[in-house]
């Protein structure tokens, strides 16, 4: 098993990346066995990490020779996975796909994409849907979350760039507010930017209903209600106003729509604000003094307020804030949204999305369609419409008019979508599920097929970091016999459908050349980036129109991205969640992440030192309500939602608010915090409500003690 430890690295080690998050942290490989890197340290050249790691990048080489990794194919005959050739199986999907297109139309095969997937992956699964298999039905895990925080950026700027500048800007920023993230655990080297810009005398407000350790580290703390986010930011727009704080020579000269939004913002005087929101009128004052005050200030967001069926205006409430005030735009200041998943921001732009083509194009826009058509050499028409988003088209599984045969790659979904019981039963009654993954994870289990695949240190590619830095993955390890890569695949599925020709790239490097092409002249403009260049450069930022271009590591200093150069603020009224706590569920339940784990659990509840550091989700509990339920530390509740019943371990905590309950959604199964979460979906951006479900203790019993 690879040490943990920093072994020396050597002239001979090699820069790659991490395969977790958005920050894609610089790492170096040294040198081991061909197999396998015998260590890894972070990159100290590497800009955005500085050489920090988290726990997950640290033993994240755990997973390259893990004793659970798949080396063959698998298909279910007689109810049971069995091990089957490369032929057998790639025959079995393609026949599925074959024969529900034939019988069902092309619309009833659905593909399910992910975030993880490097660029290339992302852009040739989204050219396969459309061209090989000619189906409106690809969506992917990200519309689990940034849909929310990109659409209202989209809305507001005319572009979703996560961060419109690169991190290193925090630092200089006099002013930061975090609205429901906790980068001190989701992005942990992040906090050095935190903390060199402390060190510089600036001040950091976080708002979360948990007193988490990034809101242990801020001068101040918003505890608010889940789900009162948006009510908060039209309170502090009120404010703003009544301050006299507002930046009128930027409203007239960057922004339209202004009086609309400040009209909507007069309803929400501060006592009705304290009332809904639980945070005092005297510190919604300070906030607002603060960041109107700053000759600098951001305004980063998280999923906590963006995973709300009203995610998108919730997060315009925030972007009306941030234009009033004249942020975006000015140096170290603006309105950001922090990516999550490695090539979260990649994963947005390049065509596995329902409504999107390559380069962030619409599907529904004529002109969009026949630029990519061009490069596809495919006729307009024949591309298919916009088609249903993930949660929709799972939920479909199965049904008259909806998805029978389905391709997930790079997700599990079993685990990670809302109502998840159901969700369950939905990929039960498909026809054919096939999971292209390196582990057989919840939904794996589920499949007809399971193609075992290349992890992201044994092949080459580009993601797109939360600054919108395109970064090149290298290959630093020898992938076991047996597996094949993602685009492989791809490329082997096309041939059995009779598309052979337009798949037929032999590396990753001959499909991003592809992708510069398809999205020339697209918002999400590539084709300026070359692996070299990225080499050389330490990334290189979009937009890049030129292989002249510098890149753009700063976006509207001089404009925003809408055809008049104009920001849009929109009016947004507060609206109940899709379930509010009542007398039969009278407990928020909210859900979020532990440092230990990452997303559905699927590859760090294999890590060894991860699992030992935290081996099971805990329910956090505040004191006051633990006494009501005579619940101690340790004991073992049942919660109950309006779908489902889980037993956890609880801690009591006051860290939590007491009408709230908080649990990590990192396992499956029985312990599956996903059970009790409510689907209801935001209408703009069709993003589920993770943040937000009623719950109520429906059992209570001793457990073995203290759980911490
Ligand atoms: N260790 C670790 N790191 C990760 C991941 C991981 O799974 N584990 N996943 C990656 C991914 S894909 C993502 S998207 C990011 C997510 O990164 P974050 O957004 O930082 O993560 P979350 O924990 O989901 O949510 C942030 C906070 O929202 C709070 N919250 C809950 N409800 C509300 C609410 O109604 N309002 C407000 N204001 N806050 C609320 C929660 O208490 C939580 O502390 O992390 C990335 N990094
Ligand atoms: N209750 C609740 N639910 C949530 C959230 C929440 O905050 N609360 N957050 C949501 C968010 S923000 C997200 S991003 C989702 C994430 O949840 P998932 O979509 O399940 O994402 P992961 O757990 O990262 O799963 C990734 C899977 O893809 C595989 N994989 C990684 N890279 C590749 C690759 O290159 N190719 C292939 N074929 N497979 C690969 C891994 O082995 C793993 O099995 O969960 C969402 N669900
Ligand atoms: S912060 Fe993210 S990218 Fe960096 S080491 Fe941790 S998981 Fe990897
Ligand atoms: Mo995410």
């Amino acid at each position: 098993m690879t040490s943990i430890t920093a072994l020396p690295i050597t002239d001979l080690a090699v820069q790659s990346h991490c395969p977790y998050c958005a920050l894609q942290c610089g790492m170096l490989f040294g040198a081991g066995s061909p197999d396998s890197p015998a260590s890894v340290m972070g990159d100290p050249h590497f800009p955005v990490n500085n050489g920090d790691l988290c726990i997950k990048g640290w033993t994240s080489t755990e997973l390259l020779r893990h004793p659970k990794r798949l080396t063959s194919p698998l298909v279910r005959s007689r109810g049971e996975l069995r091990t089957a050739s490369w032929d057998a199986a790639l025959d079995a999907v393609a026949d599925a796909i074959i024969e529900t297109r034939d019988a069902y139309g092309p619309d009833a095969v659905g593909l399910f994409g992910s975030g993880a997937l490097s660029n290339e992956k992302a852009y040739l699964l989204g050219k396969f849907a459309r061209v090989a298999v000619g189906t409106a039905n690809i969506d992917y895990n990200g519309r689990y979350c940034m849909a929310s925080g990109a659409a209202a950026g989209n809305r507001a700027f005319g572009i979703d760039r996560g961060l419109p500048f690169p991190l290193a800007d925090i630092v200089d920023a006099e002013v930061v507010l975090v609205v429901g993230g906790n980068p001190a655990d989701t992005l942990p080297p992040v906090m050095q930017w935190f903390d060199r810009q402390k060190k510089a005398g600036g001040r950091l407000i976080v708002s979360d209903p948990r007193r988490t350790a990034t809101a242990r580290a801020a001068d101040l703390h918003l505890q608010g209600t889940p789900g009162s986010d948006l009510a908060l930011a039209n309170g502090l727009l009120y404010l703003a106003i009544e301050e006299g704080l507002i930046d009128c020579q930027y409203v007239a000269d960057r922004t339209n729509g202004f009086d609309a939004a400040r009209r909507s913002a007069l309803a929400y005087h501060p006592a009705v604000v304290e009332r809904r929101t639980g945070v005092s009128e005297a510190d919604l004052r300070k906030t607002v003094r603060w960041l109107g005050s700053a000759k600098s200030a951001m305004i980063l967001s998280g999923r906590g307020p963006e995973q709300q069926s009203k995610g998108v205006d919730t997060s315009q409430a925030y972007i009306n804030l941030a234009l009033a005030l004249g942020l975006p735009g000015r140096p170290n200041s603006g309105w950001g949204t922090l990516t999550g998943q490695g090539n979260g921001q990649g994963g947005r732009e390049h065509g596995q999305k329902a409504d999107q083509l390559p380069g962030y194009r619409l599907i529904e826009v004529d002109a969009h369609r026949e630029a990519v058509a061009r490069v596809w050499e495919v006729d307009p028409a024949s591309l298919p419409r916009k088609g249903l988003s993930a949660f929709e088209m799972l939920d479909s599984a199965g049904s008259v008019g909806g998805v029978r045969t389905l391709l997930v790659m790079g997700s599990n979904v079993a685990v990670a979508s809302p109502d998840a019981g159901r969700i369950d039963q939905r990929l039960r009654s498909l026809d054919h599920l096939t999971v292209c993954d390196a582990f057989l994870n919840e939904t794996g289990s589920l499949a007809n097929v399971v193609l075992p695949v290349l992890q992201w240190a044994e092949e080459e590619g580009t993601m797109t970091n939360l600054e919108g830095r395109v970064i090149h993955r290298r290959r630093v390890a020898r992938p076991p016999g047996g597996v094949r890569g993602d685009l492989e695949i791809l490329r082997a599925l096309a041939d059995r459908l009779g598309c052979g020709p337009k798949f037929a790239f032999d590396d990753a490097r001959s499909v991003f050349d592809e992708l510069r092409r398809a999205t020339a002249g697209a918002p999400a403009d590539y084709s300026g980036i070359t692996y070299e260049r990225i080499d050389r450069e330490r990334g290189v930022f979009w937009p890049c129109p030129g292989e002249g271009h510098p890149g753009t590591p700063r976006l509207f200093a001089d404009r925003f991205a809408h055809p008049d150069g104009r920001a849009r603020f929109l009016p947004v009224a507060d609206r109940p969640a899709g379930e509010e706590p009542d007398d039969d569920y009278p407990f928020f339940f909210t859900t979020g992440r532990y440092k230990e784990h990452y997303n559905s659990g699927a590859q760090t509840r294999m890590v060894g030192p991860l699992v030992r550091a935290r081996p099971r989700p805990i329910v956090l509990i505040h004191p006051t309500a633990a006494q009501r339920h005579r619940i101690v530390n340790g004991s073992r509740v049942t919660l109950e939602s309006r779908r489902g019943r889980i037993e956890f371990q609880v801690e009591v905590t006051a860290d939590v608010r007491p009408d709230t309950l908080f649990c990590p959604f990192h396992w499956g199964g029985e312990h599956a915090a996903n059970r009790l979460t409510n689907p209801a979906l935001d209408p703009i951006s069709r993003m589920p409500e993770f943040k937000l479900a009623a719950v109520r203790i429906a059992a209570v019993e001793a457990g073995e003690g203290d759980p911490s």
